[in-house]
């Protein structure tokens, strides 16, 4: 077995630099290992980790539970593929069927292979039950969205970052802008729109939580319409939000459910989509699919990741302790001018730093942050997203509060 000697950050960073593709500008930390609400770097410093791998780690990271269920599948049987039936497959679509109500599940491994998987759903659906057209089928996305990186899915972004020289783009996304009822209700009018899909808050944009009621609204008018409700919940599901799904907020059950990130706690990369038989039977055998798709090590560690969620309450504890967050910061910045606001539900939240989008204050808060054992990472320029694991105590939201508190303090003018 390759055994690798132990390395120090700085060789970490320059073999990545050396041998890896630069699609990313990593915070300048390299870590080694997770437990809980903790990460440690390669000279053995502890943080408190405030972004949770993009809300992937809502159960704190290596969970014994999770991990233990990880390792007792790895010795049985990893991998069927599709073309075998196998003994995890039918439990864990049961399991989770039950978990979020609906009537199916159509497995997949990562967030954007489920909103892939979803934009296809919606499409045929939207030909074989709606009478769309052949190939004029649209679907209605955000200004500001994201939803993962496939030419697809950047064919609807509104960010130059993410969309520049992916040419040319796949059409039938149409964009309007978030939180607007009346620019989807215009956009509804066209009888080839087969679905609106959102994120219910807006997470890389920078935690935009939406009016109270336009979830609900905007949902009405889908049905009004008969247009699919696609709800985009790989980042604020599975509790992140302080409910089991952002949507629950509102009481709004999404025609097609899209899940990734914390539905494995980010032991292993699984993603799914849930809709009922009217819309989930359109696909039929050979018309999609997935090598890893639905594989044992993955049915067993979501079964557990799930468990972790309710025998924790975990849902609960995120709606709790966001409301510590965001109460002990608005205290915060009625006495500090640096920072605007801060914003979000239940553990998804953000704070605005008083600059412009490319000054690098937010940049040298976070590197500010890690000196002082929290790490957390800016987006879009002058916003930090707060994001710790859900099992995080309030003795250590006090904690991690005064820390971020004694750090911005560092920066005032
Ligand atoms: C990166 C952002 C967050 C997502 C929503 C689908 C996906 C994501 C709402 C795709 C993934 C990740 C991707 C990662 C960073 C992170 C991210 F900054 F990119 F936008 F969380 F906000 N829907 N988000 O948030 O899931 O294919 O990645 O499993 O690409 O840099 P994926």
């Amino acid at each position: 077995m390759h055994v690798m000697e132990k390395l120090t950050s700085t060789q970490a960073i320059e073999l990545e630099d050396k041998y890896g593709a630069h699609n990313y500008h990593p915070l300048p930390v390299v870590l080694e290992k997770g437990e809980g609400v903790f990460v440690w770097d390669l000279e053995g410093k502890r943080y408190y980790d405030f972004l949770s791998s993009y809300s992937a780690v809502n159960q704190g990271h290596c969970h014994p539970y999770i991990i233990n269920a990880l390792k007792e599948q790895a010795e049985k049987l990893t991998l069927t593929s599709r073309a075998f039936y196998n003994d995890t497959l039918g439990a864990y679509e049961q399991f989770a069927t039950k978990y979020f109500g609906f009537d199916k599940l159509l497995p997949m491994n990562t967030g954007a292979e489920a909103v892939e998987t979803a934009l296809k759903l919606t499409r045929k659906w939207g030909y074989e039950k709606k009478g769309i057209p052949a190939d004029q089928a649209k679907i209605i996305v955000c200004e500001n969205n994201f939803h993962g990186r496939t030419i697809t899915i950047v064919s609807a972004s509104t960010d130059p970052d993410a969309k520049k020289n992916f040419g040319p783009y796949t059409p039938g996304l149409e964009v309007i802008p978030y939180n607007d009822l009346d620019a989807l209700a215009t956009a509804l009018k066209d009888n080839n729109v087969a679905g609106f899909m959102l994120e219910p808050i807006q997470g890389e944009a920078g935690v935009f939580v939406p009016d109270e009621g336009y979830l609900a609204a905007a949902y009405k008018l889908c049905k009004e319409h008969n247009v699919l409700f696609v709800a985009d919940e790989v980042q604020t599901g599975i509790a992140r939000t302080g409910k089991l799904l952002a949507c629950d907020h509102e009481n709004v059950k999404p025609d097609v459910l899209i899940l990734g990130k914390a539905i494995s706690g980010g032991v292993f990369p699984v993603s799914a989509v849930l809709a009922n038989d009217d819309i989930m039977m359109v696909i039929k055998p050979g018309e999609h699919g997935s090598t890893f798709g639905g594989n044992p090590l993955a049915n067993k560690v979501a079964i557990a990741a799930l468990e972790v969620i309710t025998n924790e309450s975990l849902a609960d504890n995120a709606e709790r302790m966001g409301e510590i967050f965001r109460k002990e910061m608005n205290d915060f910045i009625a006495t500090n001018d640096l920072v605007k606001l801060v914003r979000g539900k239940g553990l998804l939240n953000a704070i605005v730093i008083n600059d412009t989008e490319d000054s690098d204050t937010a940049w040298n808060i976070c590197l500010k942050l890690r000196d002082n054992g929290l790490l957390a990472k800016p987006t879009h320029g002058n916003i930090i997203r707060f994001a710790p694991p859900l099992v995080m105590t309030e003795e250590q939201l006090h904690e991690c509060i005064s820390i971020i508190k004694t750090t911005i303090s560092e920066f005032q003018k």
